[in-house]
């Protein structure tokens, strides 16, 4: 199959075109080997944008062959060879920023302005940061007997099969190859059946820098080329970003094999606002962190609210008009802040969850306002949707909605609103908002979350261990020790001089 040319093409149609129907293996566009294609949706529109290859076991173990052979030659290259040439990933990545941001705005309908170009930048940054930690692949001298050099040597485990999900695929990804790929390791991609085009353009535009075979994607569903990834004899490591459920197969699959898995799943993260809190900063906070221009679908949203009673009122009347001001609209429009959700499956799982919510006995609030373009009519545009007096296990207020709902919870004791911000399953995310010190220290300590955050919304960038706790996941992500941890082993080696 022809390559689609190496500049940036600006045209998101005609570059999702010029990507259909492959998979890329060993270094080449290639067609799926039984020749099946799926259709690639723009969720605002409803409109056929593309065909993506369909996956099976056949093309995955082609692609892990490739990245089996490929292997030892990168891991014997020195690692600063490595590190200079995913750097220069990461700055080949910055020209095409624009390009990437507006076909992941097409393909998942995330806004260009407020969430899709700003994806395409920290992709890159994910790149650069990780190639400058090759140094730091190193070992240590063991002090275990005077006769013998005694000395570690960090080695990579081999080929990682990476799956990732739709909602923020480009970093997602990079999160989990840049590491894997700087320490000496191959990787082959299962992307997400909903958004398989924008990771492939990637991956196309990094393999005019890397050898063959040494970064391959394949696409499809879950079943069909997620499974066969993880269960191939040559996969040693599993690296995954998905639903819990999904999770737990993959961890069972993985302990069969017995190789490690690095898990990235859910959240229900909670916002606690003290009574002293600055207020516009907080509703700032409640905004960005529910991640509503993203249409919430944010493992870190933060979707329990728990604002003190005494700021309740005018915290909610605040936050209904900020999101009423936003607009929602064509994601490749610069005007629009929310864009809409991923896939029908999707919305009408949001819905049934409003609906939950609605027959719990909640009050219901919908802000912002639908688009009235006819050319948007058939688009998965969702008003989101503030429930207050709703019980805490009602079932949006306790699973993860993955979508524009947002619960806010009246509080007065401080130990019972920490109490109940760890009444979850999961453990991802947190944030505290006030202006005592003391208070917030103690939120700090008492919550069970893998990041926590004091009047500041969640932010994910290299060098922020990223990860959860509880059912939200297992291993951290993004950090010089999560490359040495989940992409490495420490081997000993004794030279006996006697
Ligand atoms: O997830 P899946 P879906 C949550 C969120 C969302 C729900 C469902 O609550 O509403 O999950 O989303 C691949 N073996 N998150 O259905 O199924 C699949 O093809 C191997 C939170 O998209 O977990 C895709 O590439 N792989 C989350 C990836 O797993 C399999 C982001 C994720 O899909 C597989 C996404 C199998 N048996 C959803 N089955 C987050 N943590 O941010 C599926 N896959």
């Amino acid at each position: 199959t022809s390559m689609p040319s190496l500049d940036p093409i600006l045209d998101p149609h005609a570059l999702a075109r010029a990507l259909s129907g492959v998979h890329l293996i060993d270094g080449a566009l290639v067609a799926p080997v039984e020749g099946r294609c799926f259709d690639v949706i723009n969720p605002a529109t409803g409109a056929v944008i593309a065909q993506a290859a369909e996956g099976t076991a056949a093309d995955v173990d082609l692609a892990v062959k490739a990245a089996k052979r490929a292997q030892t030659a990168w891991a014997r290259r020195p690692a600063r060879e490595r590190g200079k040439l995913l750097a220069e990933c990461g700055r080949r990545l910055l020209l095409h920023v624009e390009e990437l941001g507006r076909l992941v705005a097409l393909e998942t309908g995330k806004a260009l302005r407020t969430e899709s170009r700003v994806e395409a930048s920290v992709l890159a940054d994910m790149f650069t940061f990780f190639g400058g930690l090759a140094s730091e692949l190193k070992g240590e001298s063991v002090p275990f007997n005077p006769d013998m050099l005694t000395v570690t040597l960090r080695e990579p485990l081999g080929v990682v099969g990476a799956i990732i999900p739709w909602n923020v695929p480009l970093l997602l990804m990079a999160m989990k190859i840049a590491p894997a790929l700087v320490a000496g390791n191959t990787v082959v991609v299962k992307s997400a059946e909903e958004a398989p085009l924008t990771v492939l353009r990637v991956c196309q535009i990094l393999n005019a820098l890397l050898p063959p075979g040494v970064f391959n994607i394949v696409s499809g569903d879950g079943p069909g080329a997620g499974a066969p990834l993880v269960s191939h004899p040559d996969v040693r490591k599993v690296t995954f970003t998905g639903s819990v459920e999904t999770g737990r197969i993959v961890y069972k699959t993985a302990a069969e094999k017995l190789i490690p898995v690095t898990l990235e799943l859910g959240g229900k993260s909670p916002m606690i606002v003290l009574a002293d809190a600055d207020l516009e900063r907080a509703v700032d906070g409640a905004v960005a962190g529910m991640r509503f221009t993203r249409q919430g679908q944010s493992c870190t949203a933060s979707s329990r609210i728990y604002v003190h009673a005494d700021l309740f009122d005018a915290f909610f009347e605040r936050l209904r008009a900020r999101v009423d001001a936003l607009a929602m609209g064509d994601p490749l429009d610069e005007r629009t802040d929310i864009g809409t959700v991923i896939s029908p499956e999707q919305f009408a799982r949001i819905q049934d969850y409003i609906a939950k919510g609605r027959a719990s006995g909640a009050t219901t609030t919908e802000c912002s306002g639908l688009p009235t373009d006819p050319a948007l009519a058939k688009g998965l545009f969702l008003r989101p949707v503030i429930f207050t007096d709703i019980a805490p296990d009602a079932p949006p207020a306790r699973e993860e909605v993955f979508g524009p709902v947002v619960c806010l919870f009246k509080w007065t004791d401080f130990d019972a609103v920490i109490e109940a911000a760890n009444d979850s399953p999961f453990g991802l995310a947190a944030t505290v908002w006030t202006n005592n010190l003391q208070k917030a220290l103690e939120a700090t300590r008492r919550l069970e979350a893998g990041f926590v955050q004091v009047n500041q919304n969640l932010v994910v960038q290299p060098n922020l261990s990223y990860g959860g706790v509880k059912t939200s996941g297992l291993g951290k992500e993004a950090t010089l020790e999560s490359m040495l941890e989940h992409f490495t082993h420490k081997k000993t080696v004794i030279l006996n001089m006697l």
